[in-house]
Parts: structure tokens; C-alpha cells; sequence
């Protein structure tokens, strides 16, 4: 499939979507945000503008920490971190393909029909009830749509489920009401909790920057992972059904209690990384997110030795190395 030669496109399409001329909220959201359609000249250069610097950063947005999450005015998918991913917003657009030409042509006949054939344009109808050759168009066409779409997506759904090697590490994630137990399995287990990270937590957890850790999104103790590693996820729950997604990474996954379902990812893209439960489970399900942070491979083995022990040291560590790093990065440029 043309995946590869593909992205690059998508990612300057998704950038142009989100380049638009809008204030970051704080938090509270203001909830009386009015919308304006009109766009004025000048917004437009500046529009023009933005698009400019979108396209000239796009090739930096590949290196550096990144962090994965929704933004104000959303509309299209989170950028992908993982090959999955990166499939899957690929299948989106061709798909986007064939149903935005058949909608208008629909329209197109529907209107044509109205138009040219209400009883005052057509007084004496046609009695015309078979025509073989549109029967045979009206038929086969639809097959050979549906065909374009079924090889595509069946071979998605394929590698879905067919991670390209055997997975290096395993995590397993059990929901519960109202968080997520996480257990990495290793010879000497690793478990911990992930609560949701509350406003009068920040300072504390040393999470005080919104940006990064956005309220209702950020945790206390986020998943470790390695970047460049296939990791797989078991998924269960203790109590009722409750789901695990990850939409930068592309799997989403019911956690069902007594069963272990079973997905996998392989992160592109060191970052912090944000989902949520998928699946209705009462009345805090708004409030178990789940963050994943994806680092290099030696800061995860010092966070994983020291994890078992301390976690909260651990946690601490990492996050000045990750600071630590960032700053040097930003210093070079
Ligand atoms: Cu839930």
C-alpha cells in the first residue's frame, strides 16, 4: 500500500487544518466562545502566513519531545505515532475518496430529478420500467467501490492484529472504577496505580504546566514505555467494562471483566501521550484517563530498575532527564 508516500501529505494537510488563528484557552473554558465564519482579509494573509510556517516547520515536527492530545477545534485525527497509526489516517483519506464523490453525485441526481422532472416541467412522465444496461452500472459499480474499499481494509485489520515482531515488553492494563491498574510483566513485576492528576496535585507532582499535562488528561504516574519497541498490552477490568484507547497510537480496546483482550504498539515518537476510557462506566468514567510516556531506551531502563522500589522517585527522575534533555536540545538550536 502507498502508506509512506502518502504521509507526508496527510501531515501537511493535518497541520494546515490546525492552523488556525485562535487563542490557547485557559482552563476554565470560557463557555460563551462565539463563533465567526466570516474571515476578514487580514485574517486571511495571517492564515496564508500560518500555512507558510506550518510547511517550513514541517520537517522539525518529526524530532523532540511531542506530546499527543486533543486540541480546541479538533476535527480530524491526533497526529500518528505509530505505524498503525499512520495506516489508519491513510485509509481515512482514501476513503474520504470515494464517499465525497458519491455523496455529490447523489445530490446531483437527486436535484437533477427534482428539477427537470416535477410535473410541471413533465406533464406526460415515461412508463419506463426496466433499462438493462443502468441495472448492470447501478450494480457492478458498487461491487468494484466496495472491492477498493474491503482489500485496503482488510489488510488494515490484518496488521492490526499481526504485530511485525515478537513484543519486547508487556503491560497489563486493568480498568477499574474510576482508574487504571497497570502491571509490567517482568520477572520482578512492576505494578502501580494511575489516578487522574488533580488541580491541587500539580505543584506537588511538579506537573504544573497545562500544556503538558492538561487537566482531566494528566496522571500521576503515567506508563513507561521505550520508544521503537513493540509492546503489548493485556486488557481487563475488575468491575465492569471499561475500555483503553490511545488515539495517537491507533488501538482502542474493551477491558472486560474475566477476559483478557490483547492489543499491541510500537511508538515512532518519544512524548507524553493522552487517552481515555472508551467504554460508559459510571458515573467518574470522564475521569480515568490514561497517559503513555514513550522515552529512550536507557532512560526507561533506569526508570524500570528503580521503579519497583520507588516509584515516585523513579517518576521524578525521568522527568528532570526528559527536562534535562529538552533544554539541551533547545539550547543547540
Ligand atoms: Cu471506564
Amino acid at each position: 500500500m502507498p502508506h509512506v508516500a502518502s504521509n507526508a501529505f496527510l501531515a501537511v494537510q493535518m497541520r494546515v487544518w490546525f492552523e488556525r488563528a485562535y487563542k490557547k484557552p485557559e482552563f476554565p473554558l470560557r463557555q460563551n466562545r462565539t463563533v465567526r465564519l466570516a474571515v476578514s482579509p487580514r485574517e486571511m494573509t495571517r492564515g496564508m502566513k500560518n500555512i507558510a510556517v506550518g510547511l517550513a516547520t514541517l520537517p522539525f515536527l518529526a524530532t523532540g519531545a511531542v506530546a499527543a492530545q486533543p486540541e480546541p477545534w479538533q476535527m480530524r485525527f491526533q497526529p500518528a505515532a505509530t505505524g498503525i497509526m499512520h495506516e489508519i489516517t491513510w485509509f481515512e483519506q482514501y476513503t474520504l475518496w470515494f464517499i465525497v464523490p458519491i455523496t455529490i453525485l447523489v445530490m446531483a441526481l437527486l436535484g437533477w430529478c427534482i428539477l427537470r422532472f416535477r410535473a410541471k416541467n413533465n406533464p406526460t412522465p415515461s412508463r419506463t420500467s426496466h433499462n438493462t444496461l443502468i441495472e448492470v452500472i447501478w450494480t457492478v459499480g458498487p461491487v468494484i467501490v466496495l472491492l477498493f474499499l474491503a482489500v485496503p481494509s482488510f489488510q488494515l485489520l490484518t496488521a492490526q492484529y499481526t504485530p511485525e515482531e515478537d513484543p519486547a515488553l508487556t503491560i497489563k492494563a486493568t480498568g477499574v472504577q474510576w482508574y487504571w491498574d497497570y502491571e509490567y510483566q517482568l520477572e520482578e513485576p512492576v505494578s502501580f496505580t494511575s489516578l487522574m492528576l488533580k488541580e491541587d496535585e500539580r505543584a506537588d507532582a511538579g506537573k504544573e504546566d497545562k500544556t503538558v499535562y492538561p487537566r482531566l488528561l494528566a496522571v500521576d504516574n503515567e506508563i513507561v514505555v521505550p520508544v521503537d519497541t513493540t509492546v503489548r498490552v493485556l486488557v481487563t477490568a475488575s468491575d465492569v467494562i471499561h475500555a483503553f484507547a490511545m488515539p495517537a497510537f491507533g488501538i482502542k480496546v474493551d477491558a472486560v471483566p474475566g477476559r483478557i483482550n490483547e492489543t499491541w504498539f510500537k511508538a515512532e515518537k518519544e512524548g507524553l501521550y493522552y487517552g481515555q476510557c472508551s467504554e460508559l462506566c459510571g458515573k467518574d468514567h470522564a475521569y480515568m484517563p490514561i497517559a503513555i510516556r514513550v522515552v529512550a531506551q536507557d532512560q526507561y531502563d533506569t526508570w524500570i530498575a528503580a521503579a519497583g522500589e520507588d516509584l515516585s522517585g523513579a517518576n521524578e527522575a525521568l522527568m528532570a532527564a526528559i527536562e534535562g534533555k529538552t533544554k539541551v536540545a533547545s539550547a543547540g538550536e
